[in-house]
C-alpha cells in the first residue's frame, strides 16, 4: 500500500517516464547500524536529520524496509550478490585479515549494472574481505570489488574498530611507503607491543569489551598492527574523505551512468565523528554520528545538484543492519540515550532476529519518477540486485542472485506494485536464529538467546523457551506475546516455508 502526497492528477506525470529500460545514476547510500527510530523522518526527535528528512519527503519512505541480516557482512555480501549470506559458509563478521569472501566470477550488483553500460565504484566500509588466501597489504590487494565488477574502489578494509586505519585505493593502500611496510596479525608482533590492556591510561576512547589489542589515534582496536604510519588516517576524518572523494567521482564520471555504492561507516563504533560535529547532540557520540552521516547525505544531495543530475539519479538509502548501543566501546551511548527509541517501535537490534535488528531506514528517491509518499510494501536490501538489473534491462543469468526479488516497481512506488511475499531475517549466520514474517505473521525460529541491551529497545519480550515463536506484527510490532499456541496452523505453516527457503538453495524462480 502507497500513500502518497501528491494528489491523482499528478500520476500521469509520475508515470509518463516509464518504459522497458531505463538508465539512470544509482546511488545506493548504505549507513552502519542505524536503526529504524534513529532518524527524524522516522520518529526521532531528539537527533536531527533534515537531509535524510528531505530525501523521504521528495522521495519515498518504506515503513517494511529491512536489511537481509542484523550484522554487517552477510547483509553486505547478499546486498551485492542478491542471495542470503546463510547459503555460503565464511559470511559472517569479517575478521581484519579475511581473504575475499565473494570470489570473482560472482554476478553482483556491480557487474550487472556494468553490463547495463554503467560506470561503477565503491566508496566506504568494505567489511566483504580482500585478496586469497589472505590480503597482500604491501602489495595488490586482489580479488576485491575490482574483481566482482567494480571500476574503482576506496575503502576503508574492515570496519573501523578492526586494523588498519588505512585507505585502499582500487588495489594498493594509499600512501604506503615502501620503507615503513604494514604488518597486520592476529598476534601481538612482539611482547612489548602497547595495547588497550597495557596502556588503557592513554586512550582516549575507553573500551568495553573487546576492542584492546594495537592502539591507533587513542583507539584501541581489534586486531594488531605494525607500520604503514604515513598510510594511516584519523578517525574524525573519514566521512569528510567519503564524501571529498565521491564528489570528485560523481563529478569525472558525470557523462555516463554511474552506479555508486557509498558505503558510510556511521555510526558504527568507535564513534568519532568530526570534531565539527562533536557535542552536536544531547545524546552523546552516538547522536553526533547520525548527524555526521545526515551531513554526508546532503553534501551528496548538493553535488547532484551542482552538476544538474538530481533528476537523473535514483537514490536509496538503507541500513545494514539494526541499532545497538554499547558495541565495545564507553562512548555514551548508553548513558545519554534519554527518550531516544533507536530501534523505534520494535524490539531487538543488532544481532537479534526481531524486527529491530533488520527493519531499518528505506529510501528512494528519484524526482519526477518516484511520486513522494509512504509504502508499507516489504522490500529488502537482497531485493536491489535483481530489481536494479531489471530497471536497466540487464537478464539475470539463472544461477545468479538466488533470493532477489524484482520488486522495482514497488521501490519506485507504482501504483499497485507489490514488494515481496515473504520477508527472511538471519543474524550473523552461526546461532541457527531466523525470523521469517509473511503478510502480518512473523514466525521467529530461536535456537540460541540474542542478548540485546534494554536501552536499545525499550519494549519488554515475554520471555519464551520455545525455539518458534509467532506474532502478529499490526497488533503487536515489538513481538512481545507469542501467539503459536493459539494458531497451531499458521506456525506450522511458517515453520514449513522457513525449512524450504533454508533447504532449497535459492527463492527466486529463474
Ligand atoms: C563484533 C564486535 C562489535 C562489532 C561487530 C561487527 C566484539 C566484542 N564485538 O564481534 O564491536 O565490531 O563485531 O559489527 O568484538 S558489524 O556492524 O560490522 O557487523
Ligand atoms: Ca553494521
Amino acid at each position: 500500500m502507497i500513500r502518497s502526497f501528491v494528489v491523482c492528477s499528478f500520476i500521469t506525470f509520475w508515470t509518463a517516464f516509464a518504459s522497458a529500460s531505463e538508465r539512470p545514476n544509482i546511488i545506493v547510500i548504505m549507513a552502519d547500524d542505524l536503526g529504524y527510530g534513529d532518524v527524524g523522518c522516522y520518529g526521532a526527535t531528539e537527533v536531527k536529520t533534515p537531509h535524510i528528512d528531505q530525501l523521504a519527503a521528495e522521495g519515498l519512505r518504506f515503513t517494511s524496509g529491512y536489511c537481509s541480516a542484523s550484522t554487517c557482512t552477510p547483509t553486505r555480501f547478499s546486498l551485492l550478490t542478491g542471495t542470503y549470506a546463510f547459503r555460503q559458509k565464511g559470511t559472517g563478521i569479517a575478521a581484519p585479515a579475511a581473504p575475499a569472501i565473494i570470489k570473482p566470477g560472482t554476478e553482483t550488483m556491480a557487474s550487472l549494472l556494468k553490463k547495463a553500460g554503467y560506470t561503477t565504484a565503491v566508496i566506504g566500509k568494505w567489511h566483504l574481505g580482500l585478496g586469497d588466501p589472505a590480503p597482500d597489504w604491501n602489495g595488490e590487494l586482489k580479488p576485491g570489488p575490482l574483481e566482482i565488477g567494480f571500476d574503482h574502489c576506496y575503502l576503508l578494509p574492515t570496519t573501523n574498530d578492526r586494523v588498519p586505519q588505512v585507505f585502499v585505493n582500487d588495489h594498493r593502500v594509499q600512501n604506503l611507503n615502501a620503507q615503513d611496510p604494514l604488518w597486520v596479525g592476529n598476534k601481538p608482533p612482539s611482547p612489548d607491543h602497547p595495547t588497550g590492556i597495557t596502556h588503557r591510561d592513554t586512550l582516549k576512547m575507553n573500551w568495553s569489551h573487546g576492542h584492546n589489542n594495537t592502539i591507533h589515534n587513542g583507539i584501541s582496536r581489534i586486531g594488531f598492527y605494525t607500520g604503514g604510519k604515513d598510510a594511516r588516517f584519523r578517525d574524525e576524518d573519514l566521512a569528510d574523505e567519503w564524501v571529498k572523494h565521491s564528489d570528485a567521482w560523481i563529478e569525472a564520471n558525470q557523462k555516463q551512468p554511474f552506479f555508486l555504492y557509498f558505503a558510510s561507516h556511521d555510526i558504527h563504533v568507535p564513534r568519532i565523528p568530526h570534531e565539527r560535529f562533536q557535542k552536536a547532540t544531547s545524546l552523546g557520540l552516538r547522536g553526533d554520528s547520525i548527524v555526521q552521516l545526515d551531513w554526508c547525505v546532503g553534501e551528496l544531495m548538493k553535488t547532484l545538484d551542482r552538476l544538474k543530475l538530481t533528476e537523473k539519479t535514483l537514490i536509496i538509502f538503507c541500513s545494514d543492519n539494526g541499532p545497538v548501543l554499547d558495541d565495545g566501546y564507553q562512548d555514551g551511548a548508553v548513558e545519554k540515550i534519554g527518550t531516544h527509541q533507536p530501534a523505534g517501535p520494535f524490539s531487538g537490534g543488532k544481532y537479534s532476529v526481531q524486527e529491530g535488528g533488520t527493519r531499518t531506514p528505506f529510501i528512494t528517491r528519484w524526482p519526477g519518477r518516484i511520486r513522494p509518499g509512504i509504502s508499507d510494501e516489504v522490500v529488502c536490501t537482497v531485493d536491489l540486485s535483481a530489481s536494479l538489473a531489471a530497471l536497466t534491462g540487464v537478464t539475470l543469468p539463472a544461477d545468479a542472485c538466488l533470493d532477489s526479488m524484482p520488486v522495482m516497481p514497488a521501490l519506485l512506488g507504482e501504483s499497485g506494485a507489490k514488494g515481496r511475499d515473504h520477508l527472511l531475517q538471519q543474524d550473523n549466520g552461526v546461532s541457527g536464529n531466523f525470523g521469517l514474517r509473511t503478510g502480518p505473521w512473523k514466525l521467529m525460529r530461536v535456537k540460541q538467546p540474542t542478548k540485546t541491551q534494554a536501552t536499545v529497545s525499550r519494549k519488554k519480550t515475554a520471555e519464551s523457551s520455545k525455539v518458534h515463536r509467532l506474532y502478529h506484527l499490526p497488533d503487536d510490532p515489538a513481538e512481545t506475546k507469542d501467539l503459536s499456541d493459539e494458531n497451531p496452523d499458521k506456525t506450522k505453516e511458517l515453520i514449513e516455508k522457513l525449512e524450504t527457503i533454508l533447504s532449497a538453495g535459492r527463492t527466486r524462480q529463474p
